[in-house]
């Protein structure tokens, strides 16, 4: 059961957070810490208090789990938080707070609420509230700017970015980083030492010697507002976030505390929270399978593997794994492709260097675990082999035939392809045990999701051992079944062809970008396209059309651009065209290909008016199909969850996560609604092959019919 610990001893009372793993602030956490803070305060024989975490973690902050369970605002009562604050910070005795690990949210918050933190190495202190769709709301806006100063306060606040020890103690967070085994000790001196006068006893709340005078800091609020609206011009909680803070600087920090009830309330009352705090269990839900996770197995550890092919995604893949300490065997063709391959992880590793995220041994260390290949030499002493090669089924049933040949037999067999069907690409091989899919999305050392593909025949724990490599590679898996363009390209194909649909009906494609992207895709598209390729969306797009030619839409614009080697951004031109520095302005000379493409398609007449459309009937146009491609993809069992796929469209397709996800958000604009209008389409196309396109699936209407949520699950529909 969560709650709290109280040890007096020699004078200190050391109070302890238990709720495992991360010690969250679950009410009854917080009402043991209020009841036992009373009590040390009142006890005589307590001349300071400790306040510290159970099992070597301080705390993770307010227990995610109540927003759940609460309408709004987390079930907190706004007392708790102002005893907290006179309690811990003011009472009679002094409080400090011994810190390991984390100190995150509310965790943070408590400790910046004692007069003084000790903490362990390697420690993070953090308010990643904002990725919560919340402001700080146990006093963070208050007392963070007037520890670490405005500037920095808001950095950590805006961009949920914790910091380490170091840094801590830098900024005056913490007081003395110390080893674990003297934590404890160390804080319990410095609490007696308050309590004896020999250091001073440090109320944040009305500190001010950190805090920049208000000319500076106003002009430092209005910078990060302008920065805020450009860059999340979605969400209002960073600027609920700033208003508390602004509260506190012009009318003190107690008066900012009440404003920071106030719009942690209006925060929380939002869609985006619920959305947010779905998406943060929905990511951590992934990882457990039915069957597989819960199975009584223990993954096998991936230390070598071997990627086929030094591309683009086989060198993101190389790098990847490199920089999870995994030795990687790189085979290439031929000397010259193999040299381009390794010059890539280099480029890769050099960039990350540049950027500051790793230092230049620690790229050197890496590089080194990258061997080069030629041949199949090497195989039998790999753990995975990624197939990464050209998107040719007969190619890659040819490798996967010599991969069972050359590579141990317990060696797992994957294929990172982005469409075709596992069980053809395992076709000539006598293991269909140990071949997967893995996935990766383009930069692969960058992008954080793995979609795992698994045939009926893949293995427990071949799964689990790549389960086990995702977390080790810092990737967000998600376990889908097999068919063609799995869950997230299956899902997003109409995406890109509702929206060549759209121009071919007289509508301007750079229009139907900006609404996209004013829907929260990171970009429309058809700048997407262009990033993509035209030659490979093409591609891909033929095996998906292939395999639903009753609901495809083969966008001839696509073709046309290929025909005139319009590829995209690669080659200067596409949708876009592109300078020198891949900035991409809209391109005159498309208008002959879109009349052209509009003339083929004979959707519109370029005599005619285009049709009246409002933002809301284009983002419904183009989304609404990619929701009934979801719903198929759940209801057939490719995703064992809707959660997993509204975590595999967020990750993998830039899916506006402050949306929750594609199902997600579906469910709250409602199956009823989304169900009428893809009808309405269906019906105006009638007699037209692109009805097929718009026909709700038999899950959609089910869940409209009866009032059912989307993310019910599989198999809702034939239960209904
Ligand atoms: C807040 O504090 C509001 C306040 O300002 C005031 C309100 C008035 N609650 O991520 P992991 C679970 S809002 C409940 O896999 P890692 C997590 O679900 C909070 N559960 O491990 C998982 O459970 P399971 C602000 C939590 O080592 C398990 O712990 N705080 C919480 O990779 C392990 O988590 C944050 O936003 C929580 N607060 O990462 C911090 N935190 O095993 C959110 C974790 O059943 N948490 N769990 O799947 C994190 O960023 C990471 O979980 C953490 C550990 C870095 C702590």
């Amino acid at each position: 059961m969560p709650g709290t610990q109280m040890d007096v001893q020699n004078g200190v009372a050391v109070i302890s957070l238990h709720n495992p793993p991360v010690n969250a602030l679950h009410p009854s956490v917080l009402q043991g810490l209020f009841n036992h803070l009373r009590e040390a305060q009142a006890r005589p024989d307590v001349k300071a208090v400790v306040i510290t975490g159970a099992n070597g973690r301080f705390c993770a902050g307010f227990d995610i789990n109540q927003f759940v369970q609460a309408s709004g605002g987390g079930g907190i009562d706004d007392r708790i938080n102002e005893s907290f604050c006179d309690l811990i910070e003011s009472g009679p005795k002094p409080t400090v707070a011994a810190v390991q690990t984390m100190a995150l949210g509310g965790g943070c918050e408590l400790a910046l609420a004692c007069n003084a933190r000790v903490c362990t190495p390697g420690t993070s202190f953090g308010l990643p509230e904002l990725q919560l769709g919340i402001i700080p709301g146990f006093g963070g806006t208050q007392r963070l700017p007037r520890t670490v100063g405005l500037q920095k306060a808001v950095e950590m606040m805006l961009t949920s970015t914790p910091i380490k020890d170091r840094a801590a103690l830098k900024l005056g967070l913490v007081d003395a980083v110390v080893p674990a085994a003297q934590l404890l000790e160390a804080a319990k001196q410095m609490a007696l030492d308050i309590a004896a006068g020999k250091r001073a006893r440090v109320q944040t709340l009305y500190r001010t010697d950190k805090l920049e005078a208000l000319g500076e800091a106003l002009p430092i609020l209005h910078f990060a507002r302008e920065q805020t609206v450009k860059r999340a011009r979605h969400l209002t909680h960073p600027l609920l976030c700033l208003d508390a803070i602004q509260y506190g600087i012009e009318h003190g920090g107690r008066a900012g505390l009440q404003k920071e009830v106030e719009c942690f309330a209006a925060a929380a009352a939002l869609d985006t929270h619920k959305a947010l705090v779905h998406i943060f269990f929905a990511q951590r839900s992934t990882k457990k399978i039915k069957g597989v996770t819960d199975a009584g197995l223990r993954p096998r550890p991936i230390k070598r593997v071997a990627v086929l092919g030094g591309g683009l995604m086989g060198s993101g893949i190389a790098t990847a794994c490199v920089l999870a300490g995994i030795e990687v065997l790189l085979k290439e063709v031929n000397q010259k492709f193999l040299d381009a391959g390794l010059g890539r992880i280099q480029s890769n590793l050099t960039s990350r260097v540049k950027k500051g995220r790793m230092t230049e041994s620690a790229a050197k260390a890496a590089m080194s675990l990258v061997q080069g290949a030629l041949d199949y030499t090497g195989f039998g002493n790999v753990d995975m082999v990624v197939e990464a090669a050209i998107e040719d089924v007969k190619i890659k049933q040819e490798i996967f035939a010599e991969l069972e040949r050359c590579c141990r037999k317990d060696a797992i067999l994957s294929t990172n392809t982005s469409t075709i069907n596992i069980e053809l690409v395992g076709a000539k091989t006598t293991c269909p045990d140990r071949i997967l899919g893995a996935h990766f999305f383009s930069p692969a050392h960058i992008m954080p999701l793995l979609e795992i593909v698994r045939t009926n025949a893949t293995s427990k724990q071949v799964i689990l051992d790549t389960l086990e490599l995702s977390t080790k590679i810092k990737k967000t898996p998600v376990v889908v079944g097999n068919c063609t363009g799995f869950a997230v390209n299956r899902v997003f194909f109409p995406y890109t062809q509702a929206a060549c649909m759209l121009v071919d009906m007289g509508l301007d494609p750079y229009r139907i970008d900006k609404i996209v992207a004013g829907f929260g895709m990171p970009m429309g598209p058809f700048r997407l396209s262009d990033l993509v390729g035209a030659d490979v969306g093409l591609h891909v797009g033929k095996n998906i059309i292939d395999s639903f030619p009753e609901r495809s839409y083969p966008a001839r614009i696509i073709q046309l651009l290929n025909e005139h080697k319009r590829l995209g951004e690669k080659s200067g031109r596409g949708f876009y065209k592109y300078d020198a520095r891949r900035r991409a302005a809209p391109d005159a000379d498309l208008v002959p290909l879109v009349q052209q493409s509009r003339k083929d398609a004979g959707l519109y007449k370029e005599s005619s008016p285009p049709p009246k459309m409002s933002d809301q009937d284009i983002a419904e146009f183009i989304f609404f199909p990619v929701v009934n491609e979801g719903c198929r993809v759940i209801d057939e069992g490719i995703v064992e969850k809707a959660a997993d796929l509204d975590v595999a469209m967020v990750m993998g397709m830039g899916f506006p996560a402050f949306r929750g996800g594609l199902i997600f958000w579906a469910d709250l604009v409602g199956a009823d609604y989304i169900c009428k209008r893809l009808s309405g389409w269906a019906q105006q196309f009638s007699g037209s092959p692109l009805a097929g396109f718009f026909k709700p699936c038999a899950y959609l209407e089910a869940s409209a019919r009866q009032g059912t949520k989307l993310s019910a699950g599989k198999g809702a529909a034939s239960k209904l």
